[in-house]
């Protein structure tokens, strides 16, 4: 329980912060704000999910991915929609519910200065099984011309064009991490006061870690590098640094927040079904990748630093892998053979 004398609110610490924030300041608090509001509607939905049978399950419609919809995705995607036009700030948002972008064309909202991505609820299959899932979202001065409706260059740019990013995880208690490009900082929800207080300041994922979270059931389809380094993980050393341990819940943000926390590596590599990736560049791994960053992580595809690659699609996927420095050189070491 936050010690009243001690606690910062979210809504304080933006406050007393917001002169990092590269423009308007008031405009930063406004647009997470608005998230912070829509993440506690949210998260009283979920709360509730166990009990009340109309808000689990699915809806019975699939997304433009083609993965069917859980009842709660549809809803979360509603209320961060809903609240975030609702500011003005934001003249246009791209979800992965969301075939192609949404430009709120009323005149207030084309003089947004701000576009937002996100991915309302990520790993929802998790639901019905109380595993925790996450929302996540990327946010970026648009290019297009203030005054006019948001258009796709608006929500094509690179992940290294972002000035903000964050996630709220639903688990054993609910969180809101995020960044504006000066270091990482998490917020806990005290539902006693309805209040998100400074819980995590200056988050810095370790350098070394010893976990490794991967989706194993993939194995026969990874490049052999990644097989390799994977054995490399489960090897028996003498001194016992490895093997590390495995840690996957087929929740990304709960697996990275954890990694984070901890130390860890977080891997989606190309597989069979997925040859691009699972992952989608735009509202799961760029955001992921400011935050891994800031906290002193590394995140790439594989390849290239997931916050260069140029996007050419709203809803393209990448091989995703991000976490401690240290594992993330063993990593490359294995990939560059
Ligand atoms: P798989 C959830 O659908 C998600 O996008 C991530 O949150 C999670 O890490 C991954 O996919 C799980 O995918 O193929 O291992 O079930």
């Amino acid at each position: 329980m936050a010690q009243i004398n001690r606690v910062v609110t979210l809504g304080e610490f933006i406050i007393q912060n917001q002169n990092a924030f590269p423009y308007a300041t008031g405009e930063l608090s406004a647009l997470l704000s608005s998230l912070r509001l829509a993440a506690k509607v949210v998260n009283a939905e979920i709360n509730k999910a166990g009990l009340v049978d109309d808000i689990m399950g699915k809806v019975g419609t699939e997304n433009v991915q083609g993965e069917e919809q859980q009842k709660l995705d549809v809803y979360a995607n509603k209320i961060f929609i809903d609240a975030l036009e609702a500011r003005h700030l934001v003249c246009g948002i791209a979800s992965e519910e969301e075939d192609s972008y949404v430009s709120f064309e009323k005149e207030v909202n084309n003089n947004g200065k701000y576009i937002i991505l996100i991915d309302p609820l990520d790993g929802s299959s998790n639901i019905d099984v109380n595993v925790s899932v996450g929302t996540i979202f990327s946010i970026y001065r648009r290019v297009s011309k203030v005054g006019t409706p948001a258009e796709m260059q608006d929500f094509l740019q690179a992940g290294n064009q972002q000035v903000a990013a964050g996630y709220v995880i639903y688990g054993s208690s609910t969180m809101i991490v995020y960044t504006i490009g000066d270091g990482v900082n998490g917020f806990t929800f005290d539902p006693t006061i309805g209040v998100f207080y400074l819980s995590h300041p200056d988050i810095k994922i370790p350098a070394q870690g010893s976990i490794y979270s991967v989706n194993e059931g993939n194995y026969p389809y990874f490049k052999p590098a990644i097989q390799n380094y994977l054995k490399f993980c489960k090897e028996d050393t003498p001194n016992d640094i490895r093997p590390y341990s495995s840690r996957y819940i087929g929740s990304m943000v709960s697996d990275i927040h954890r990694n984070m926390l901890k130390g860890g590596i977080y891997m989606y590599p190309a597989t069979k079904k997925n040859p691009n990736g699972k992952l989608r560049l735009l509202y799961e791994c760029n955001p992921m990748a400011f935050i891994i960053e800031n906290a002193g992580g590394q995140a790439n595809d594989g390849d290239e630093r997931i916050l260069d690659i140029q996007p050419t699609k709203l809803h393209q996927r990448v091989p995703f892998y991000a976490g401690s420095l240290d594992m993330m050189a063993e990593l490359k070491e294995f990939i560059n053979g």
